[in-house]
């Protein structure tokens, strides 16, 4: 028998206000420290992933959002274990609480011209460029 290595289920939220995205930063000890990303994590066993991304939110950042249209899904093998994204609209719902670091080591608001690539996993080069092109203004192909 094969070993088993089951892709992990991953979430993630593009949170756009005021002409910038919402990014965090990786805490240090985890995979991929220090990284920038889009906020989200782990979709657990038998869970709804946009309830995971509503879950995740709220735990790292304290923000109650409403979980939109998907944007860009990415696949990706790292070393020891490979990954499938789900990277979807989010807003944050009236009255949410502005994000606060409680599970990330930092956030930041960033525009287009600030969405570095090397910041970023190599997982996240697709959404990187679709979330420039949301955020310079132009209309974004519907999901395939
Ligand atoms: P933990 O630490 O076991 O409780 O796990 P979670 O649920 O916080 O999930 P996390 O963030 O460790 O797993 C997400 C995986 O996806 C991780 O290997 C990094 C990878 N990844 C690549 N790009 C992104 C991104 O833009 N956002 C998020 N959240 N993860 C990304």
């Amino acid at each position: 028998m094969s070993q088993a290595r089951p892709t992990v289920l991953v979430v993630a939220a593009v949170i756009v206000e005021h002409g910038r995205v919402l990014v965090t930063q990786r805490m240090p000890g985890s995979h991929l420290a220090g990284a920038w990303e889009f906020p989200g994590g782990k979709v657990e066993q038998d869970e709804d992933p946009r309830d995971a991304l509503v879950r995740e939110l709220r735990e790292e950042l304290g923000v109650e959002v409403e979980v939109g249209a998907i944007l860009d899904v990415a696949f990706h093998r790292y070393p020891g274990k490979s990954v499938l994204i789900l990277f979807y609209e989010a807003h944050r719902r009236p009255g949410s609480p502005a994000p606060a670091v409680i599970d990330v080591a930092a956030l930041q608001w960033r525009t287009g011209a600030e969405l570095v690539d090397q910041d970023f996993p190599p997982a996240d080069a697709s959404i990187l460029a679709t979330v420039r092109r949301l955020l310079e203004g132009e209309a974004v192909p519907a999901s395939p």
